[in-house]
């Protein structure tokens, strides 16, 4: 084996609900995006660092590519954009359809525009056994020609190895950018924020998951055995607040505690996870609230 490193960037981009941010999870070896079964869950690009004697791949999770709609939607789109400005490597993601619907064209419209290396990952295969066969037969197969293709299932780990293999090989000589621990370039209270959410997309339907922005205020110790986090929810509308707060508190005391253990576990100690419910009136519609929710476009 040649002494050299290799390192690099990896932005995975495609459609919503694909299965990006169980990718870049599996592909680290640690839970640091959001996962739910609803489409439009990452909201921002999120790094996660794996770092080996070998190697340093620099993963970039995305929002999943779509055709804007409102103010939120616009800020996914920069946070996707801000991501393949630097990465050394697209890594498509796509599951294997019969139509194209208006996501698959988005995604399909950026792959054709992008210019760099790429290399596709079909994922889901542990639903479509058939996906090799099926693939350039699908309306996919047309824009796939002389792309290098890789088929996965994020959730189970199949092909995940090959795939980590191909990368390494794709990237560039270079250094090691982040010290060997690195993990991640966000924050505790972001992913506490993040995991707030994801426990939200559980539990509730239709607009109120969209509806939501989580701002983690506060993170400190009570005691050395003991945290003390607290966040607060953003809604849209009044009758969103109610919702989520459920008759006698008892939704938003059922959320606290599914968020609750995975924040005791992200942060190694019991936590009291103080959580209020705010509306903030069409928030996703109107640049100011979107800054003050963190959320701003830096041009
Ligand atoms: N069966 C199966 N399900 C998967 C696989 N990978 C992801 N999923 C599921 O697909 C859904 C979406 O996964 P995510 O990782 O949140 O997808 P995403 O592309 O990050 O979605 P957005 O952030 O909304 O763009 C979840 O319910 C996952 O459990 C897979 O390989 N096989
Ligand atoms: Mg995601």
């Amino acid at each position: 084996m040649p002494d050299i490193f290799k390192s690099g960037y990896i932005g995975i981009v495609g459609k919503p609900n694909v299965g990006k941010s169980t990718l870049m999870n599996r592909l680290v070896g640690q839970k640091i995006s959001i996962i739910s079964p609803k489409p439009q869950t990452t909201r921002n690009r999120i790094m996660g660092v794996l770092t080996n004697p070998h190697s340093q791949m620099i993963f970039l999770d995305t929002p999943g590519i779509h055709n804007p709609k409102d103010q939120l939607h616009q800020f996914m789109k920069h946070e996707i954009d801000e991501a393949v400005q630097e990465v050394d490597l697209l890594l498509f993601m796509l599951e294997i359809t019969s139509h194209l619907d208006e996501d698959d064209q988005a995604a399909l419209e950026y792959l054709k525009s992008y210019r760099g290396p790429t290399l596709i990952a079909v994922n889901k295969t542990d639903t479509n056994p058939q996906a090799e066969k099926m693939l350039f037969q699908s309306p996919y197969g047309e824009y796939l020609n002389n792309r290098k293709v890789l088929y996965i299932s994020a959730l189970l780990g199949n092909g995940c190895d090959d795939l980590l293999k191909t990368i390494e090989e794709l990237l560039p000589e270079g250094p090691q950018f982040f010290p060997e621990d690195t993990l991640t370039d966000r924050s505790e209270r972001f992913i506490i924020s993040e995991i707030i959410r994801e426990k939200a997309y559980a539990l509730f339907n239709q607009e109120v998951p969209y509806s939501i922005a989580v701002v983690t205020e506060e993170v400190k110790e009570r005691t050395p055995e003991m945290g003390y986090v607290k966040a607060v929810i953003y809604v849209e509308k009044e009758s969103q607040k109610g919702i989520l707060i459920g008759s006698q508190g008892q939704t938003l005391k059922s959320l606290g505690k599914d968020a609750r253990t995975e924040i005791e576990e992200l942060l190694q100690k019991k936590v009291y996870l103080d959580l209020w419910v705010k509306v903030k009136k069409n928030w996703r519609r109107d640049p100011n609230a979107m800054k003050q929710l963190g959320m701003e476009i830096q041009q």
